[in-house]
């Protein structure tokens, strides 16, 4: 596993190049999208990697509580994945950037990361949430990201947070703007 981590005030970052699913972590996150009804990308391979349940269990928070708004973030278990718990959360499809989406990017992890505390997660697993089919752009996202990763640290009992990347091109840009933030790995 090819792996970059900085030691950061209030715990570690590091970015993993491969497959989310396979964490051994507390919390895997989740891009989902508003009805957490499963889909293509790391949602896709999440779903398949804990098994059935895990779709009854969205299916029964949007039947109690109504879609996922854009930003904010749901626990449910891990079931058949490695990890404890699956943080679904909703990240904004690029507009062109007017539309509010690095607000709704920053709200997505941040409430993500505020329910990892909420349920003791020391560990936590992100993806790239909002690169992929919702088109944010991978350096905007990446720097976005990270700044807000570095401050929770600090603010939260979350000890470790892994970013996952799939593919060359995403840990390239994702390993350039962390070693922009943080310095050398
Ligand atoms: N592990 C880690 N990262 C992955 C994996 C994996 N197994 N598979 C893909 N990625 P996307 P979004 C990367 O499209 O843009 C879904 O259909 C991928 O290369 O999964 O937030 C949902 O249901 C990219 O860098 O999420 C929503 O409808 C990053 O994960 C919509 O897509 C995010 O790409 C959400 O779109």
């Amino acid at each position: 596993m090819v792996r970059a981590c900085w030691n950061l005030d209030g715990g570690a970052l590091c970015l993993m190049q491969g497959d989310i699913t396979t964490a051994r972590v507390d919390a895997v996150v989740n891009a989902a999208n508003s009805s957490l009804a499963g889909g293509g990308g790391v949602d896709g391979a999440i779903h398949r990697a804990a098994g059935p349940q895990l779709l009854e269990a969205c299916q029964k928070i949007v039947a109690a509580r109504g879609t996922l708004p854009p930003g904010q973030a749901v626990t449910t278990p891990g079931f058949d994945m490695p990890a404890r718990h699956v943080i679904h959360t909703v990240g904004p499809i690029w507009h062109g950037g007017d539309s509010g989406e690095p607000e709704t990017l920053r709200s997505a992890w941040v409430e993500s990361l505020r329910e990892a505390d909420a349920h003791d997660a020391v560990t936590v697993a992100f993806p790239a949430i909002s690169t992929g089919v919702y088109g944010y752009p991978a350096d905007q996202a990446a720097a976005l990201a990270l700044e807000i990763a570095a401050e929770s640290l600090k603010a939260t009992r979350v000890e470790k947070i892994y970013v996952y990347l799939h593919g060359e091109t995403s840990w390239q840009t994702w390993l350039a703007e962390a070693t922009k933030q943080f310095g050398e790995p």
